[in-house]
């Protein structure tokens, strides 16, 4: 087999290639490759330095993670081995950098004694992602050269930075315009003769004298962001051991700390999520070949908050949006809002002011249906009613050009139903985004039973474009998301009146790592969705909030009482609405326990899972975890729904939903006998 490393000689520089796509992951052929090229570099006196670069999209962005868990992995040389040959070779080593410099990709990097970089390269260590930290020396070598406080905060948030800003920590020797190969061996040639070579292990000087504080209040600072995971700790102490220990007990520290979390059930979950969200994109059933449709202009019917953010993803990527609503005073403030948001985001610092010219110039507000006739794509953002869309649907069908894609966002109605409105289903398909829609990443592509491939396939390059992760649903209510959600609010709703409080209920799935319960999502989202708006018809403890105004943080009040910072606290009026609830249903209220909780709503919505799996509503289980972790903040360290179950194990939620007399769907009947998994 042909090793995916080369070497060749220019004048008395090596230069060591790497060929490894899609992104020259550090694979066991790959670290063997690089140590006999190390080796060949130190034996040949003729050679004087060494270049490290790679083919392709980018420089060695990792380790190969789909190795972790296998033989391979641990077949050595492994990556601890060659990081420290080549930072052992008597010759400069330059790393030439572009794409992205990862992981254990960065720290190849780090152990080379020069690093150039194009200045679109990234670099990064985001093994924390994958519930890691970088293990072959990143968090020794990585401070000493880059400072404790970049090095802090690129560990244990896991985000890249950019060539230019490594540049000015000293991460970077040299930012190259140009070609980089052969910059990169003019400047070996420049440091050929430099001995002793700059070894990144042996550098004190931006680890001395360094506060202990430092971590403290890195803690501090994060521990809301933190919360539930454990590698950001991990991290942090690995990168203390480096200002308190010399290196190489340091190295000891970070290898014990690593070993630790990789046998760990957090970095499993976010080592499958890694993959669950690639093999999102995949479609079943297209044929090969099937191309996308263009897309240079996009309309949206609805300038509401839905609408407007909607907007927002496309203008942010640079496609123009003619927005469409019914009356000026609505088309302005839904603009207005726009408008608003970009400069609070410009005010952050994460655009700049003439990006948000940008973007705002590429919008058409109009009130006119007609002036979507040239659009590409059309979105429908308008009130949740199946009449409202078939009729608006019914007009696009008389005015969309041809090949126009004509997409709905609804959140749960039946897009068959909506493409059975128009002359052209095969055009339809349901484009399902989270509010707010500008931010969320989640995009539910729902696939009508006549809906064309080539219009999936347009909707799934659009959805990478404008930075969503899309997954693919089916035609029923509420799809994947919403439709798991249901059993667990109806039991939570349930449970309120049998015995527990909004606080319990909530305080159980805080601490099982959701971002907030059902009621505080309630809350925030506002009690009054899909609410009758008849305050005289009382049949539920909402529609009794929803007649006193109760509607939730917006109202100030809902399911909690709230400050002016918005702060929830126990409400002593709902209690007494709950307690006089229980009295007119004739319900005792009876002590609830957590686990009665989880099995009530958290078990139902495995359950639910399985049928939307037995139904091919979704295509794989893995979709449906990366649907409630990116849509509805589902812990990434528990993987998903799906992921979970088979961590709890099948069997378990089985009994503990007979055990509450609920139907078990044939799916997970099945897997729980089997002994099967979902997702594994
Ligand atoms: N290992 C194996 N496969 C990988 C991979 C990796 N590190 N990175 C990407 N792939 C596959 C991916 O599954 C997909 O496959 C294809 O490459 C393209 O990826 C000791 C232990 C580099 C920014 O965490 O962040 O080093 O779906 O769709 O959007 O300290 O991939 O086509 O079959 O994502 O252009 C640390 C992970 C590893 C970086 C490119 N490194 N990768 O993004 O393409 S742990 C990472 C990424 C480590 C050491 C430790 C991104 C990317 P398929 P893609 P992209």
């Amino acid at each position: 087999m042909t090793s995916p490393i080369s070497t060749r000689r220019h004048g008395d520089i090596l230069i060591v290639t790497s060929n490894n796509p899609p992104v020259n992951a550090l694979g066991h052929a790959v670290r063997e490759g690089l140590v006999k090229a190390i080796e060949e570099a130190d034996g040949d006196d003729q050679v004087k330095a060494v270049v490290i670069r790679c083919e392709g999209q980018t420089f060695f962005a990792g380790a190969d993670i789909s190795e972790f868990g296998t033989p391979k992995s641990f077949a050595p040389p492994m990556l601890p081995q060659v990081v420290d040959i080549i930072e052992n070779c008597t010759k400069p080593v330059v790393a030439a950098i572009h794409g992205t410099a990862f992981g254990g990709g960065l720290e190849v990097a780090l152990a080379c004694h020069y690093r150039v970089a194009v200045p679109s390269a990234k670099l990064g260590v985001p093994e924390v992602k994958l519930g890691l930290l970088p293990g072959a020396g990143g968090t020794q070598r990585l401070p000493r050269v880059a400072g404790v406080a970049k090095a802090l905060d690129m560990a244990a948030t896991g985000n890249p930075i950019g060539a230019k800003e490594a540049h000015e920590v000293g991460l970077v020797d040299r930012l190259i315009e140009g070609d980089l190969e052969s910059h990169a061996v003019a400047f070996a040639d420049e440091v050929k003769e430099v001995r002793p070579v700059p070894r990144a292990s042996e550098r004190t000087d931006k680890i001395e004298g360094v506060d202990s504080s430092v971590f403290a209040d890195f803690r501090k600072a994060n521990a809301r962001k933190f919360r539930g995971f454990d590698a950001p700790e991990y991290n942090i102490q690995a990168i203390e051991a480096a200002v308190s220990k010399p290196y190489a007990e340091g190295v000891q520290e970070e290898r014990r700390l690593f070993m630790e979390l990789m046998s760990g059930t957090q970095a499993r979950a976010q080592q499958y999520f890694f993959f669950a969200e690639r093999k999102a994109a995949k479609i079943d059933g297209i044929p090969e070949g099937t191309s996308p449709r263009e897309i240079r202009k996009v309309g949206v019917i609805g300038a509401g908050t839905m609408g407007g953010g909607i907007s927002m993803n496309f203008l942010s990527a640079g496609i123009p949006v003619t927005i469409v609503e019914m009356q000026q005073e609505a088309l302005d403030r839904g603009t207005g809002v726009m408008r608003k948001n970009y400069e609070a985001t410009a005010a952050k610092g994460r655009m700049t002011p003439e990006q948000v010219e940008k973007a705002m110039g590429l919008l058409t507000p109009t009130l006119k249906l007609e002036d979507l006739a040239d659009c590409d794509l059309i979105i429908e953002a308008v009130f949740e009613n199946m009449d409202i869309k078939k009729e608006v649907f019914g007009k696009l069908d008389r005015i969309a050009k041809p090949g126009a894609i004509l997409a709905s966002n609804t959140s749960y109605l039946n897009v068959d139903e909506i493409a059975a409105s128009t002359s052209r289903p095969e055009d339809v398909l349901g484009l399902h985004f989270f509010s707010p829609a500008n931010v969320m990443k989640l995009l539910e592509v729902v696939r009508g039973a006549k809906t064309a491939p080539d219009v999936l396939v347009t909707a799934m390059q659009l959805a990478k474009k404008i930075r969503k992760v899309a997954v693919v649903a089916g035609v029923c209510y509420g799809f994947i998301g919403n439709r798991m959600l249901m059993p667990r609010q109806i039991e939570a709703n349930k449970l309120l009146l049998e015995g527990a409080t909004p606080e319990q209920i909530d305080r159980v799935h805080v601490e099982f790592g959701m971002p907030m319960g059902p009621f505080q999502m309630a809350d925030l989202a506002g009690v009054d969705i899909g609410w009758h708006r008849d305050p005289s018809r009382i049949e539920n403890i909402r529609d009794a909030l929803c007649a006193i105004d109760r509607w939730g943080q917006k109202k100030g009040a809902g399911f909690y009482d709230y400050d002016e910072k918005r702060r929830p606290s126990p409400s002593p009026k709902v209690q007494e609405i709950i307690e006089e609830f229980r009295a007119r249903e004739g319900v005792t209220p009876r002590e609830i326990d957590d686990q009665e909780i989880i099995d009530r709503t958290l078990y139902t919505m495995v359950n639910e899972g399985a049928k939307i799996l037995e139904e091919g509503m979704a295509q794989r289980a893995s979709d449906i975890d990366v649907v409630w972790v990116y849509g509805y903040g589902w812990p990434v360290y528990r993987g998903g729904p799906m992921f979970w179950a088979d961590t709890e194990g099948p069997a378990k939620i089985v009994e503990g939903l007979k055990r509450r007399g609920f139907d078990v769907a044939d799916l997970l009947a099945r897997k729980a006998e089997a002994g099967e998994k979902f997702t594994r």
